[in-house]
This record gives structure tokens, C-alpha cells and sequence, in this order.
């Protein structure tokens, strides 16, 4: 089978790189497998406190591949719901439960699914020369994993309806200053400010980031009393950890701490 999925052990992190390049890595069956797997393996690999996810050549994912119909979607009516329930929507899902921080770092254009795969992941650092595009309105499709619910959340809807329905790219520059992702870096750079980042977080509190990941996310559906709530819940965990300790004593220490992740 083709290596769809290239995945790294670093120090205390994992990088899965979406490897069809001479595609821009559009997702066929196979890819969708094996970065499910992947995904998986780091959420049960203790040791692996932290995701970076990027894409293989000048590309880092062109969504679904559109001459790839050998998933019983092919005729004339196909079923694209079913692709969704069965690949798109789950990968989202994965991604948003895993309880480590994943990092996108986007090395080239993200269009279709693509884009909305890397918004779903929790801190984007996308290469100056990267585009998002919301390319769905050119083949006469909706925005899917997440598209309408990230760009209506992080743009507002003015912002969010122009990009949809017009599917012009937004750049990464204007991506990060309008609040899409987190930062836009010099293409030279990208790679290493996203190893640098990961190895930051793998060497964190990774319990208690974990936890604030958590909280982040479900701020958008709850009210201010429920947050606070949640806030009290999760922090009464925290304190129990060992990380919580030693933060405290280094700092007290006026030394570095050094965190477990426990
Ligand atoms: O099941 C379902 O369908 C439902 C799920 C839908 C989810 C979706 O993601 S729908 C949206 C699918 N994606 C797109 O519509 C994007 C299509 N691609 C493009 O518009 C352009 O490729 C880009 C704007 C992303 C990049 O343009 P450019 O000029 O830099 O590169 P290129 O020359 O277009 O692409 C390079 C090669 O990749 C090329 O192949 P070739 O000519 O060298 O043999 C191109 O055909 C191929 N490629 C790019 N995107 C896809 C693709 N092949 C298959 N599927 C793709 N999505």
C-alpha cells in the first residue's frame, strides 16, 4: 500500500505528514486510514504530548482527491454524506478529542477540506507563501469539516460568507491578522518554529493543557455561568496534579520547572 501518512517520533512529540505530494496530498481512501491510525497511536502513546501535522512538497492538502471515486461515490448520484459521516467528520472529531495540542503547520496551499482540517487543529502556524481557500463553491459544493462552523467563529459571518461563496484564497498573512490561525512565518522558517513550538508544549504541563484545550472548546456552546463551572471543575483537577506541584515549587525556586505531564 502507498505511504499516504509519514509519521516521527521526535522527543516527546509525534509529526504525521500527509504524504501525496504529487497531488497536494488530497485525501484518497488510504490517506484517510492511515492519518486515522496515526492519530489514534498518539492519543494512546503516553509519551506523546504533543501533534505537528504538515503536508509533504509545496502543498499541505487540496481536501478530497476529485479523481479518486473508488469509494462507491462514483454514478450519477453520488452519496457525498456518507464520505463525510465516514472520513471527514470523524477526522475532525479525532482531532478536536485528542487531548494533546496538535499543531498544523501549513507548508502550502490548504484548499477544500484541507483548509478546514488544518483550522480544526489547535494552533496554525502556516509558510507566508500559504493560501486557504474554501474551493467547495467552484465544484458546487458546501464548506465541510468544520469550515462553516471555524470561519463563522473566528471571522464573523461578513468575512465568512465572502470567502465561502466566493472561494477566493486568503492568504496567510491576512489568514493570521484577521484571527484565522495563529500566526503567518517566513517559508524558511515554518518547519522549525513548528518543531520549536512542539517541543515546548511535549516539555509542558501537558495534564493541565490538556484541560485548558478542553475548556477552550467548550466555551463556544456553553454560557458564562457554565464556563465558570467548568473552569472550577477543571481546576480542582489541575491542582491535584503533580505538574501543579512542581510549578509551584520551581517557581518559589526561582528555577525552571520540569514537568512530567502528570
Ligand atoms: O467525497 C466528497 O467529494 C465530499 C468531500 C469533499 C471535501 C472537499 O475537499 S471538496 C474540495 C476538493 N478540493 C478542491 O476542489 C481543490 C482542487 N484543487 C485546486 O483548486 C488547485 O489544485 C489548488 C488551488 C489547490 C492548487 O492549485 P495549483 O495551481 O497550485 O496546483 P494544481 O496544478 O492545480 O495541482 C497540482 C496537481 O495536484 C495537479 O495534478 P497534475 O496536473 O500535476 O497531474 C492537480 O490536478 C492535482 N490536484 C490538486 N488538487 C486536487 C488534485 N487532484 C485531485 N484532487 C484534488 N483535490
Amino acid at each position: 500500500t502507498e505511504q499516504c501518512v509519514l509519521t516521527e517520533r521526535r522527543d516527546g512529540y509525534t509529526v504525521i505528514t500527509l504524504n501525496r505530494p504529487d497531488k497536494l496530498n488530497a485525501f484518497n481512501v488510504e490517506q484517510h486510514r492511515q492519518l486515522k491510525a496515526a492519530l489514534a497511536e498518539c492519543a494512546r502513546d503516553d509519551d506523546c504530548r504533543a501533534v505537528l501535522l504538515t503536508g509533504a512538497g509545496r502543498g499541505f492538502c487540496a481536501g478530497q482527491d476529485l479523481s479518486d471515486r473508488d469509494t462507491g461515490m462514483s454514478g450519477e448520484n453520488p452519496d457525498l454524506g456518507a464520505t463525510i459521516e465516514a472520513y471527514y467528520n470523524p477526522l475532525v472529531r479525532q482531532i478536536r478529542a485528542l487531548e494533546v495540542p496538535v499543531i498544523c503547520a501549513v507548508n502550502g496551499v490548504a484548499a477544500g477540506a484541507g483548509a478546514n482540517i488544518a483550522l480544526a487543529c489547535d494552533i496554525v502556524l502556516a509558510a507566508r507563501s500559504a493560501r486557504f481557500i474554501q474551493a467547495f463553491a467552484k465544484i458546487a459544493l458546501v464548506p465541510d469539516s468544520g469550515g462553516t462552523y471555524w470561519l463563522a467563529r473566528f471571522l464573523g459571518e461578513a468575512r465568512a460568507k465572502a470567502l465561502a461563496l466566493t472561494a477566493e484564497p486568503l492568504p496567510a498573512e491576512q489568514a493570521a491578522d484577521w484571527g484565522l490561525i495563529w500566526k503567518a512565518v517566513d517559508d524558511a522558517d515554518l518547519m522549525d518554529e513548528a518543531h520549536g513550538l512542539c517541543a515546548s508544549l511535549a516539555s509542558g504541563p501537558t495534564r493541565a493543557l490538556a484541560l485548558t484545550k478542553q475548556a477552550i472548546q467548550a466555551a463556544s456552546v456553553n454560557s458564562l455561568d457554565q464556563q465558570l463551572d467548568l473552569e472550577r471543575e477543571l481546576q480542582r483537577e489541575a491542582g491535584y496534579s503533580g505538574d501543579y506541584r512542581e510549578g509551584v515549587s520551581a517557581f518559589l525556586e526561582k528555577r525552571p520547572a520540569k514537568y512530567t505531564g502528570r
